[in-house]
């Protein structure tokens, strides 16, 4: 499986040989790079950027790092190579050879999939546009941008399937990916959490933290399939997915490490907010009412919890669970999902048949990976004598999608009348003071070494350079704009 860099579109699934395919995708490039311009980072898209790309699919060192500037990124189509003999893992096709072509029966349930996963990925560019202009450092700015194209690389990882198997329709559907636009009252993007402007930094790590990780899960499912391209091309698109967590991980750290300097000695955590924000830190109550935004809006994104889109999925071996492999029961027919559920006003238990709970099994998953991370950032807190601890919200809480969809549920899992929901909201969710304040936080710094006031530096920088390395270039001469 060669990887043809030197071509119009990089690729390493001999593209050159199918000219039909070759031409259609040469005809939607430009029309691509147009959008990128248009909805792509604001202003930054002639600075030469320190940027990772793709020159093999192996898992050893694939990625080559060099200046380039945002447009001319060499956005191509990479999947991960085929493993000979593989068969369907789950589902009534279990042990019957992969598909290497759309089975009929499924071409609308499989459509639908890639469709909206596609439609993420632009979505989360547009999202961040303005982001660079407020920037911590230039290595976030950086990581920024890395995170950005390689949005813009998935995308084109699944207009690939789209135009390769799904013919006139899969074209269409193409073209309207770069139609519909983020926040956009007539042409919105599919999924909620993708259509409200991410605006400051706090929110960026957040995203990169909660929303890529349901990517991250939501890709392991689609990487289980019997559609062989898209497992191969999920598979390769999940090592690029874990800088993006990396991102959002590791800066919500550097968060906390800088809200515990400037707590040091604060009586302990006896009211240290007043303390942390007149230094313009993020206190750490206002971390946790982010996070609890950002989490239980990441939830929603795995689906209702009782699906039978998503048993179908799995009957029909598209979308399987994160690992299938090291699940016993390929089938999913034998026991049951213990499922909290609510009624007559109070938490109860319902057996649902194990297909039906599929979304709520890779929920599952994805829950237990965040709480990882909250860990580590915990350590953080614990390591500098804060007693003050982060917690993920009850699963129940602030959701608008699934069973729990608009109840008044409490972030410890408590159902209360909506009217003390409502009024104590503004104690569990960012309020508009909160995002106020963060918002006058978010001045950009572009010099090389420098770093805002509430976050810390990264304790090494990328590809082993260091923290005050030029990672975006600038031309600073007299009279020149960004
Ligand atoms: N918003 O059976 P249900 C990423 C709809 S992120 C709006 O509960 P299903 C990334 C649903 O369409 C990962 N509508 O759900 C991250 C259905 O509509 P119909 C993206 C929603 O179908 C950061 C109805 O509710 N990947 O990669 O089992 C940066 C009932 O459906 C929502 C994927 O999404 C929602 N949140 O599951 C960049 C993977 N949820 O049929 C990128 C592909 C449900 O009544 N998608 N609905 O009209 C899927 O696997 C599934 O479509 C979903 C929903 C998991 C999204």
């Amino acid at each position: 499986m060669n990887m043809e860099l030197s071509e119009k579109i990089p690729n390493n699934v001999d593209l050159s040989s199918d000219k039909r395919l070759q031409r259609a995708l040469e005809h939607w490039q430009p029309s691509f790079l147009e959008w990128w311009k248009e909805m792509g980072p604001e202003r930054f898209q002639a600075n030469e950027v320190y940027l990772r790309t793709a020159i093999s699919v192996d898992s050893a060192g694939w990625a080559h790092f060099d200046y380039v500037r945002m447009p001319e990124y060499r956005w191509g189509i990479f999947l991960a190579q085929p493993e000979a003999g593989r068969t369907i893992g789950f589902g009534e096709n279990a042990g019957r050879p992969v598909w290497q072509e759309v089975p009929g029966e499924y071409r609308n349930a499989l459509r639908r999939l890639i469709v909206t996963q596609a439609d993420t990925e632009p979505a989360s560019v547009e999202q961040q546009r303005r982001l660079g202009a407020t920037c911590p450092s230039l290595y976030d700015l950086r990581n920024l941008f890395q995170v950005n194209v390689e949005e813009g690389r998935h995308l084109w990882a699944m207009v690939y399937l789209l135009h390769a198997y799904f013919g006139r329709d899969g074209r269409e559907e193409a073209e309207a990916l770069l139609a519909r636009r983020s926040g956009d009252v007539d042409r919105p993007r599919i999924l909620g959490a993708f259509n409200a402007p991410i605006d400051d930094w706090l929110s960026f790590f957040m995203f990169t933290m909660f929303t890529d990780r349901d990517g991250k899960y939501q890709l392991l499912a689609l990487a289980e399939s019997g559609f062989d391209p898209l497992s191969r091309t999920t598979r390769f698109m999940l090592t690029e997915e874990a800088h993006h967590m990396f991102v959002g991980e590791t800066g919500i750290r550097r968060i906390v490490q800088r809200t515990c300097e400037l707590m040091k000695g604060a009586p302990e955590n006896a009211a240290p907010d007043g303390r942390v924000r007149r230094q313009g830190g993020i206190d750490l109550d206002t971390l946790q009412r982010y996070i609890n935004h950002w989490y239980s809006l990441s939830l929603d994104l795995f689906g209702g919890e009782i699906s039978s889109n998503a048993a179908d999925y799995f009957a029909a071996g598209l979308k399987g669970r994160a690992n299938e492999k090291k699940c016993e029961d390929h089938l999913a027919l034998r026991g049951s999902y213990d499922m909290p559920v609510v009624e007559g006003g109070a938490f109860a238990h319902q057996e649902v048949p194990l297909r039906n709970a599929m979304n709520e099994i890779l929920r599952d998953a994805y829950v237990e990976d965040n709480q990882r991370g909250l860990d580590i950032w915990n350590r953080t807190l614990a390591e500098r004598g804060i007693a003050t601890r982060l917690v993920l919200p009850h699963r129940g809480f602030n959701r608008r999608i699934g069973i729990y969809a608009g109840l008044p549920v409490t972030p410890d899992g408590t159902l209360v009348p909506q009217e003390e929901w409502d009024r104590r909201r503004d104690g569990w969710l960012p309020s508009d003071a909160d995002r106020a304040y963060v918002s006058s936080l978010m001045q950009p710094v572009y010099e090389p070494g420098k770093i805002a006031s509430w976050i810390a530096p990264p304790t090494k920088g990328i590809n082993n350079q260091p923290f005050e390395f030029e990672y975006v270039r600038f031309d600073r001469s007299p009279g020149s704009a960004v």
